[in-house]
């Protein structure tokens, strides 16, 4: 009886209401906060937890869709802000989807993942904004702390959990991309044709093969450090959504600064010739090197020569390029963005 049918699917939507509203408040707001902390966790670990929460907390709001429709379609009256809202939030699910799925991609100029970040930006003002106008709705009453709902909300949890679980069962059977990608969500790239790549507003400059590089006080050339270079194996994983495992000649910044010096910093800071740096902290020194070759090859001038940063176990946007100083500092490595503003 198709009537019934009807009927049985959507008893479970008339609870939809406000609960539903704050479910998917929580959610948006812990998706945006993991998503931040997954670019910017130092390390591979640390993004791969903010990463595999990201991913559950945004299926969490793929399955309050259709609750929230019910509630959309009892509005009486819909402010543009709130619509343009959903579209941006809709965007934003599917290209983090593509990103999965799909794979790292370059349409029309973007990569699914800028648009996933762009939409993520656009929609906080407008979420502000639809959460102030229905301000007068309280979002939490003592009855969610009952054990009904307690159940309903750890039903709800677990529904999450295997529903990512089946993503990814379905994605490695099917063989699709998010079968093959990184811990941290990124997609393989070829070391040798990645196009280069620029964090924000960053040049690539114009810059002589001899230019030196100035280490603690002492100048090198990029030839001097090239011959005193070992091969290093290291990954660079850019919060664009791709990954290379490359080898790089490189050499240790631990061997280009007295030992004393370098643990009586606070910092140590990377200074590209465009103004581009970041901050370390001297106890990682031993997993910073100055590299003027990749894959047995010299860098070329958009991947940074002729002298570039590898900071093994960072984010790409820690992997200064073309290096015009490493100076150490009486600052704090927290003394810094949390991301780089060029
Ligand atoms: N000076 C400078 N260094 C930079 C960047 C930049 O824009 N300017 N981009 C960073 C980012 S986001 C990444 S992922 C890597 C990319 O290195 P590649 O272009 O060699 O792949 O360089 C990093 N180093
Ligand atoms: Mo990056």
């Amino acid at each position: 009886m198709p009537g019934r049918k009807k009927e049985w699917i959507s008893l479970p939507l008339r609870r939809a209401g406000r609960r539903t509203n704050t479910a998917l408040l929580i959610l948006l707001a812990g998706a945006f906060l993991s998503g931040w902390l997954a670019f910017a966790a130092a390390t591979p670990q640390r993004s791969t937890l903010a990463t595999v929460g990201h991913g559950l907390l945004g299926l969490g709001v793929v399955v309050l869709v259709p609750w929230k429709s019910v509630i959309i379609r009892r509005a009486r009256l819909i402010w543009i802000a709130s619509l343009s809202l959903v579209a941006v939030i809709i965007l934003c699910l599917l290209a983090g989807l593509t990103q999965v799925f799909v794979g790292y991609r370059v349409f029309a100029g973007v990569s699914p993942l800028q648009v996933h970040v762009g939409a993520a930006i656009v929609a906080v003002p407008l979420l502000l904004w639809h959460v102030l106008r229905h301000r007068t709705h309280r979002p939490l009453r003592r009855v969610d702390l009952s054990r009904r709902n307690l159940v309903r909300t750890g039903a709800f949890a677990l529904g999450i959990g295997a529903g990512y679980a089946a993503l990814e069962g379905i994605g490695s059977l099917a063989g699709l991309p998010s079968a093959h990608r990184s811990s941290t969500g990124s997609h393989r790239l070829d070391p040798l044709t990645r196009p280069p790549t620029i964090w924000l507003f960053d040049r690539v400059p114009k810059l002589d093969g001899a230019h030196p590089v100035e280490v603690d006080g002492v100048a090198w050339t990029p030839g001097e450090l090239s011959s005193r270079s070992q091969i290093v194996p290291a990954r660079l994983d850019c919060t664009g959504g791709w990954f290379v495992d490359a080898t790089w000649n490189a050499v240790p910044v631990s061997e280009l600064i007295p030992p004393d010096r370098l643990m009586s910093a606070s910092s140590l800071v990377v200074t590209s010739v465009t103004g581009y740096r970041r901050r370390f902290d001297p106890r990682d020194a031993g997993g910073l090197w100055l590299a003027t070759g990749c894959e047995g090859r010299r860098l070329t001038p958009g991947t940074g020569a002729p002298v570039r940063l590898v900071a093994s176990n960072r984010r790409g946007f820690w992997w200064v390029k073309w290096v015009a100083s490493v100076e150490l500092s009486d600052q704090p490595a927290v003394a810094q963005p949390p991301f780089p503003l060029q």
